[in-house]
């Protein structure tokens, strides 16, 4: 179905990352993905024959991009609000990541859990349009899509890889490969492009964190008025508190202090800074404090990729 190749090991796909499966590019000859030898022979297929329900609500991301923070929000707008319910079911369970089961080393079998949720069902994912269900395309759910400036976004997942994937690499190597587009799901530029082209279907919805950063509220009406909901203005303020940064952060349900504990004990590998959070900065512009002059112009290079301007899609810096 599609061609495939083991990710060289001149990038970070060393034995220095454990807890994790083997890294293969996935391409269909025009599109190509970066995932694992245990997608390729367990989930490729079964995901792109996988059943798609109308009601089906699902998230698409590239990684660290604010996959989490939309998924609390969706939830909770498409279950009444319901915050006990919310704060009792972890959100990976309530609204579990698909194709996890192939990228961490844990028995768990991630399809059929999204196979047999409650409908309406609320799917995360981080695949890319060509591996996505064949069935997406005809059956049409809602789908909220969620971009990030890919400086703040390799920032993030430069903490990720290193607290919980166990990278021990240097920042170098480390934004080199994600500019190759040799990490986990990449390259982002193609991830974003496919979905921004596809903006004005009337079952898709494009936002952006930094515009969620920047009027919370105003992104949650456009996500309620898309889900067909309605809340009075004081419910969505007490939904724009429950999900802000700091309220996020010190919420187990969806913060992965559980999962953060156990990658810490069971992985003596991962670095030694005690205070990393999942729910880390929370900022547009974190990279300025993170990124060299040289490694932001390479990525402002990056992200000046000519397909963009031919769409006419600029990421958000500010
Ligand atoms: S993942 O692992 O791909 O699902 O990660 P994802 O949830 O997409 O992204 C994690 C980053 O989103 C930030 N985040 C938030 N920012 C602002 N407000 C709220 N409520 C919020 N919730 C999550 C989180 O802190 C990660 O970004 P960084 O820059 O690392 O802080």
């Amino acid at each position: 179905m599609f061609h495939t190749e083991k990710v060289s090991e001149n990038y970070i796909n060393k034995d220095n990352c454990p807890g994790y499966y083997n890294y293969v590019e996935l391409s269909d000859g025009v599109n190509r993905c970066v995932l694992t030898d245990k997608y390729v022979d367990h989930y490729a297929e079964e995901i792109k024959n996988f059943e798609v329900f109308d009601d089906d609500i699902w998230v698409i991301t590239f990684p660290k991009c604010g996959t989490t923070w939309t998924q609390e929000i969706v939830w909770l707008l498409n279950n009444n609000l319901d915050y006990e319910g919310a704060y009792n079911t972890l959100l990976d369970v309530r609204f579990p990541f698909i194709e996890i089961g192939a990228i961490v080393k844990d028995p768990r079998d991630s399809i059929n859990h999204c196979k047999n949720l409650q409908r309406p069902r609320h799917i995360k994912t981080h695949l890319p349009k060509f591996l996505l269900p064949n069935q997406i395309w005809t059956v049409k759910p809602k789908i909220i899509y969620v971009a990030r400036n890919p400086k703040d976004a390799a920032v993030s997942y430069f903490h990720h890889y290193r607290h919980i994937i166990g990278y021990t690499g240097t920042k170098d190597e480390f934004f080199d490969a994600y500019l190759a587009g040799k990490l986990l799901h990449s390259p982002i530029n193609e991830n974003v492009l496919e979905f921004w082209k596809l903006r004005d279907e009337p079952n898709i919805l494009f936002l952006y964190y930094e515009d969620m950063k920047r009027n919370l509220k105003e992104e949650i009406l456009k996500m309620m008025n898309f889900l067909g909901k309605s809340y009075t203005d004081e419910q969505i303020d007490k939904l724009c508190d429950h999900t802000s940064f700091k309220s996020m952060k010190i919420n187990p349900s969806v913060n992965r202090e559980q999962r953060i504990k156990t990658v810490k004990t069971v992985h003596n590998y991962v670095s030694k800074d005690e205070n990393f959070t999942f729910m880390r900065e929370g900022k547009i512009g974190s990279h300025h404090k993170e990124m060299t002059e040289e490694q932001k112009a390479k990525f402002d290079k990056y992200m000046a990729w000519s397909e963009f301007a031919n769409v006419g899609f600029e990421y958000k810096t500010k």
